[in-house]
């Protein structure tokens, strides 16, 4: 116990960039808030599951990650508002939209704002900061980058956008493959390149490998940023499933090994450490064999305290693998 405490006494001054994306990584995310101050995290949140929708830029992954620290997300779908209504959207329907994106009113609210201050000329940075700033957030949420990147998923029907294959097609088609639009025009934010230019540790929260990390991973100057400074994975695969979300359908239809070592292969090259959840304790060796530091403990992060728990075996986590690296 006094080990622990010893450990995160010295987490708190260290700085953390946490990479984002989705409900199990909005859950970490609010987990290590609960830890450490605002001037030693920052979460970097993937924005390649953005779309334009009735008018409004919906930025699905930076409202979960914001609506999970400000502590008013919706408890059971993890993504929306808590004491949500639908009186708009009932209203779209009558009046004929096709209303298969959930947009409650609260939510609907804060999207007229993001419209308003983008038409204003802001960036999806300072937008988000100002939002994260009327919901109380006082972490640095950061969108990846500025520029719109457009995560397309390519089925045996062709491409379709992130929301209309997750949402609208409840990810029934198989993925065979996934392109970024905007990729070759757009840049990780400044604010994000200087945050991991700081940090002294970075946490691939757990989300989707593919469709929440792989596009912040794919912007220029992240990778090489990363190799720099320890970093650790979370598994989102739990024996042999995903909590929440497509990631094992996705894993099995691209031909990877749906196990949480299929996860620590796919990131290899990028993480020095990877944590594991207890029901799969006997994956440790196949991931030390990867050449990755395994950690297991119990990653299923049922409530708030739970959240809290495991953000601290992570960053005591991450100190071991800071002083493996000889870093101070
Ligand atoms: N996910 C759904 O499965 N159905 C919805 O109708 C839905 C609406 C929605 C509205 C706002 C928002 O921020 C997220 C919403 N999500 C919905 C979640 C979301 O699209 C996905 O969770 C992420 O893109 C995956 O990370």
């Amino acid at each position: 116990m006094e080990v622990i405490s010893k450990q995160l006494s010295v987490s708190s001054e260290i700085k953390v960039v946490a990479l984002a994306g989705g409900v199990g990584g909005a859950k970490l995310a609010h987990g290590l808030a609960q830890l450490l101050p605002p001037e030693r995290l920052t979460i970097i949140v993937n924005t390649g599951d953005d779309f334009e929708h009735l008018g409004l830029t919906i930025c699905p992954d930076v409202d979960t990650v914001l609506y999970n620290l400000a502590e008013v997300n919706n408890p059971a779908f993890g993504w929306g508002r808590a004491d949500e209504t639908f009186h708009v959207l009932e209203e779209t329907k009558r009046l004929g939209h096709d209303a298969w994106f959930m947009l409650g009113d609260k939510d609907i609210a804060l999207h007229l704002l993001r419209r308003q201050m983008l038409d204003a000329g802001m960036t999806l940075t300072g937008v988000t900061l100002e939002l994260a700033r009327r919901l109380g957030v006082t972490h640095p949420v950061l969108p990846m980058s500025d520029q719109p990147v457009r995560t397309m998923i390519l089925t045996p029907e062709g491409e379709l956008p992130f929301q209309e294959y997750f949402v609208h097609r409840r990810t029934e088609p198989a993925m065979l493959g996934m392109r970024l639009a905007g990729l070759e025009e757009a840049r990780a934010s400044d604010a994000a390149l200087a945050a991991l230019d700081e940090a002294d540790a970075v946490v691939f929260c757990p989300s989707n490998p593919f469709v929440s990390i792989g596009p912040i991973l794919a912007l220029p100057g992240v990778r090489e940023r990363i190799a720099q400074t320890p970093t650790l994975a979370v598994s989102p695969i739990i024996g042999g499933r995903a909590l929440k979300g497509p990631a094992a359908k996705m894993m099995a239809e691209q031909g990877l090994e749906v196990s949480a070592a299929g996860v620590a292969r796919h990131y290899a090259c990028l993480v020095d450490g990877f944590v594991l959840d207890e029901a799969d304790a006997g994956l440790a060796d196949a991931v030390r064999a990867l050449g990755l530091t395994p950690f297991v403990t119990d990653s299923v992060m049922r409530d708030k305290a739970g959240r809290r728990r495991l953000a601290e075996k992570v960053l005591a986590f991450a100190l071991s693998l800071r002083e493996e690296r000889g870093g101070e």
